[in-house]
């Protein structure tokens, strides 16, 4: 028996743990997090919902998590997130540190949307019409696997996050005339848009056509190539819930994440990431309403905090859409991590394999370098 196998046999199973009621669950993690002390850090991304987000140590955008987790002298660094953000948190991280994800299936639908292999045809179908290594920049938003950020480092690219999309853009276009933007297309047109690109020269590549169903002209021509990608809560939102809202309550101010459409940002008096939605309704003048695009949990949160000041923070869409994924991680999965750190076992490691840790970490060196 391996070593890893013998620890798996003696880890405290997760059907132990999954019956256990969310009031237990919360006065466990407490206790195992007092045993644990400084050893252990949580992080809580602002997407997390309630019972799992107030044992947060840290919260924030995936990226300022994974920051603040890589100064800490934490041994083990738990994510309260997806997928991508612990692998980012591993990639940041000293070697000395740990990162876990409570539930290994706590994806992200929209990162799942590229994938290296498809990434790859694309860059060689590209290379039939375009000197793609001197003219196109790959930036990928750090909504992506590890794979396809290490991509972006070993063709001189880029990672953006949804707060500094437009000066990361801007890095690339000084260095080369064109971007293939994944995964997500909204983030990449919204942004180009407000830099002044027209939406002509922005091109769509659908992944399951030869070419990304575009003639050489309209590749030739681009100036950003969009990956089809999008995310399925954001996509949720529409320029008509805006309207409806207006009806109601003409003074309304609406402010949306650059995940969401076009068609949404466009009506939005203000567009942006889920850290200046929060820093940008907490500064409002009191006695003001919001219609807010992005995810629900988030959303209900900034209403509480700054109801008190005469706010009302709405969302957006009048059918409750929340991130399935962000969901799963719940108080079950948090205590049954830590209570095997407790006893000594680390479960649900999250480990990005070297080489392409190394090639990840000079694209998002790129970023933190321009930001
Ligand atoms: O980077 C993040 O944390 C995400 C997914 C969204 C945002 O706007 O902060
Ligand atoms: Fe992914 Fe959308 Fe969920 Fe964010 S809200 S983690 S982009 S599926």
């Amino acid at each position: 028996m391996t070593q890893t196998t013998a620890m798996t046999a003696q880890a405290l199973a997760i059907q132990q743990f999954a019956l256990l009621d969310d009031i237990d669950c919360d006065a466990r993690i407490v206790a195992a997090r007092q045993k644990l002390g400084t050893r252990c850090v949580v992080l809580g991304h602002h997407y997390q919902r309630d019972e799992v987000f107030r044992h947060a140590d840290f919260i924030g955008d995936s990226l300022k998590l994974s920051r603040m987790a890589a100064q800490s002298d934490a041994e083990y660094i738990v994510f309260c997130g997806v997928h991508f953000m612990a692998e980012v948190s591993d990639i940041l991280s000293r070697p000395d540190q740990t990162a876990i994800l409570p539930d290994l299936a706590a994806g992200c639908s929209m990162a799942d949307m590229a994938d290296l292999a498809n990434v790859e045809r694309c860059w060689r179908e590209l290379s039939q019409v375009l000197d793609v290594e001197q003219t196109v920049t790959p930036v990928t938003y750090i909504n992506s696997a590890a794979d396809l950020k290490a991509f972006c480092g070993q063709h001189n690219g880029i990672v953006c996050t949804s707060s500094n999309a437009q000066k990361v853009l801007e890095w690339s276009f000084a260095r080369r005339e064109k971007v293939l933007f994944f995964p997500d297309q909204h983030l990449g047109r919204n942004t180009g848009y407000r830099m002044g690109i027209p939406l002509d020269d922005m091109v769509v590549w659908d992944f399951s056509k030869p070419m990304g169903g575009l003639s050489e002209e309209q590749i030739s021509k681009a100036r950003i190539i969009l990956w089809k990608g999008f995310c399925s809560v954001h996509q949720m939102f529409r320029p008509e819930h805006i309207d409806d809202f207006l009806k109601r309550y003409p003074k309304t101010i609406v402010i949306a994440h650059p995940e969401a459409s076009f068609e949404v940002c466009q009506k939005a008096n203000y567009i942006g990431s889920t850290e200046y939605i929060l820093k940008t309704v907490r500064e409002a003048e009191p006695n003001t309403r919001w219609l807010v695009a992005t995810e629900l949990n988030l959303v209900n949160r900034l209403n509480r905090e700054v109801k008190h000041q005469g706010k009302e923070v709405h969302f957006m869409s009048p059918t409750i859409c929340m991130c399935s994924t962000m969901f799963r991680t719940d108080p079950q999965h948090l205590l049954w991590v830590l209570e095997n750190l407790v006893e000594g076992h680390v479960v649900n490691r999250i480990r990005v394999p070297e080489t392409e840790a190394r090639y990840a970490k000079l694209a998002l060196n790129n970023m933190l370098n321009v930001v």
